[in-house]
């Protein structure tokens, strides 16, 4: 990859100077001075229309964007993900999830090896369990069909798949409960299963190494359930299965070959939702519903990989996120789905945005002098506009936001869902221009309440509105995501498919669970706080004195 310092150069520098009249725009000036930009800053890919007017931008800051893009090799970039280049060079891989939905014929090649192969035979076996399971086809270890699909994973081995199935439950068969257990919290394991029948329950273990302690300590504990009831270890075949790219540890955890599903190292944990880790999301929907899905995918794909930068949807929101980060000073992003099936959405992305793109040094290695990945968070509409619209309203932040709806309902119930869309476009006009205070005082509102009722507005937003939120909108919109972050960690020159962050997490507890359940008085050497802290917990569970 190309070799840059982003702040040094001129196209960089240019957004500077460029940032300093921006900042004394407001957007009611520029829809007056502008009046067809509502229209002509919009445009369609994958079933999705972005409407980005009602951003604190002319044509010219796009062409100001699009040059630093170009200058960042944004396309060179995007073809070096797509052909298999191993630009995840910390962990020496290619990043290649583009290739598990991969809908045309086109052979992709890892080290010379064309990958297609291997990712329509997971399919196809996928495909296979999913209809056994949907249809009855599936039983459990005493003859009983599966009523209960447990999902054990964490991390992108959960967050994708529990966000799927929520999104697409209008399309899944509901007779099939689904569950989702990922927390080390032995609560999550008790509730999650407390009303299930063991005999009827096919657990998923998922987990791209087979060795994250929490996925683990969960798997153990769910064949310790079943085998209480079934009383038989041979049950283990018939109600464990493994979403996993380690045979080895697959295999030591006693589930058969025959029941692991696999995937690749060129698949990242939080980019896995098309491959075997997809498969709760597949006996819930369907093969059909979720290839549809691929479909989506692979059409957001085909976009961003040919079309030209100044029409391409996932580098607009990539550059206009950039503007307000590292331009305009703002924190973090909101994401805002006006759909109740997209409630873990805005969760889903934090994952994607954050894990991978919350980095503070280069891909020279050198500590970043810019700003690099938001905060993104999130809450589904209407709900958000009773708790923290206030603060976008009024308060002293400047928070992006991203509003996605839908023109139609998969639960017509009177008038919801025009209301419902009301509040949608409502919100992202209030956003933008505000109350003046004349206007409150036109209202008739006393002059001591004035200031109070004023909102400036020159909020920005971006509107995404699709049809009806089906499996092919639904994977053409995550991947508008993902490659709007690709584009931003190329922009930043930091390497956006590695998670060292994971890593230490998951190494560093081990060191203190030994010190918290070891006999006697073992001696703590870490500092005061956390001393006293672990002798604390020591004494309240009977450990010590
Ligand atoms: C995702 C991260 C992380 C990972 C989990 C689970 O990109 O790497 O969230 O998915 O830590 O890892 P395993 O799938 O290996 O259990």
């Amino acid at each position: 990859m190309q070799q840059f310092t982003p702040v040094d150069l001129p196209e960089w520098r240019a957004l500077e100077t460029h940032a300093e009249e921006a900042k004394e725009w407001h957007l009611r000036e520029l829809f007056r001075t502008d009046p067809e930009r509502g229209v002509r800053m919009s445009l369609e890919a994958a079933g999705l229309f972005l409407d980005y007017s009602k951003n604190r931008v002319t044509d010219e800051t796009m062409r100001r964007l699009m040059a630093l893009a170009g200058a960042c090799g944004v396309p060179a970039a995007a073809e070096a993900m797509f052909s298999g280049k191993p630009i995840n060079a910390t962990e020496r891989r290619p990043v290649l999830h583009i290739a598990l939905r991969n809908r045309s014929n086109r052979p992709i090649l890892v080290e010379g090896r064309d990958v297609m192969s291997d990712v329509r035979a997971v399919l196809d076996r996928m495909t296979t369990l999913a209809r056994a399971v949907r249809t009855g086809e599936w039983r459990g270890f005493t003859g009983r069909p599966i009523r209960n699909v447990v999902n054990i994973g964490i991390g992108g081995s959960d967050l994708g798949p529990a966000m799927a199935c929520e999104a697409l439950k209008p399309f899944s068969d509901r007779r099939i409960a689904l569950r989702f257990i990922s927390n080390i919290d032995g609560t999550h394991f008790v509730e999650q299963t407390r009303d299930l029948d063991p005999a009827e329950t096919l657990f998923l273990v998922a987990s791209k190494t087979f060795t994250t302690r929490e996925t683990m300590a969960n798997a153990a504990a769910a064949r310790a359930w079943c085998l209480a009831a079934m009383k038989d270890p041979a049950a283990v075949a018939r109600h464990f299965v493994a979403l996993s790219t380690n045979r080895q540890e697959v295999e030591r955890f006693g589930i058969d070959r025959r029941n692991m599903f696999e995937f690749w190292d060129w698949v990242g944990g939080r980019y896995s939702l098309c491959s075997a880790i997809g498969l709760p999301l597949m006996i819930a929907v369907g093969p059909e519903r979720f290839m549809e899905m691929l479909d989506g995918f692979h059409s957001m794909d085909r976009h961003f990989l040919e079309t030209p930068l100044d029409r391409n949807m996932p580098v607009i929101l990539a550059l206009l996120g950039l503007w307000y980060n590292n331009f305009l000073g703002a924190e973090s992003h909101a994401i805002l789905p006006y759909d109740q099936y997209l409630a873990r959405f805005p969760a889903y992305l934090q994952q994607l945005d954050m894990e991978s793109n919350g980095k503070n040094v280069d891909r020279q290695g050198r500590p970043v002098r810019w700003q690099t990945g938001p905060i993104v968070w999130g809450e589904p509409g209407t709900n958000g506009q009773h708790a923290f619209y206030q603060l976008l309203h009024q308060g002293t932040k400047l928070v992006p936001c991203d509003f996605i709806g839908f023109c139609r309902s998969h639960n017509p119930l009177g008038d919801h869902h025009d209301q419902l869309m009301a509040n949608f476009f409502a919100q992202t006009e209030a956003l933008a221009f505000g109350r003046t205070s004349t206007e409150v005082e036109a209202a008739g509102t006393p002059a001591t309440l004035v200031p109070f009722k004023t909102f400036k507005g020159n909020r920005p937003t971006n509107t995404i509105l699709a049809e009806q939120l089906t499996p092919q909108t639904f994977g053409a919109l995550i991947a508008l995501y993902e490659h709007k972050v690709f584009t931003q960690g190329v922009i930043w020159n930091i390497y956006s498919f590695d998670q060292w962050g994971v890593q230490l997490g998951k190494e560093l507890a081990e060191r203190i669970f030994q010190e918290t359940t070891a006999d006697g008085r073992p001696p703590l050497a870490h500092d005061s706080s956390t001393n006293h802290l672990i002798r604390r917990y020591r004494i309240a569970r009977g450990r010590e004195a």
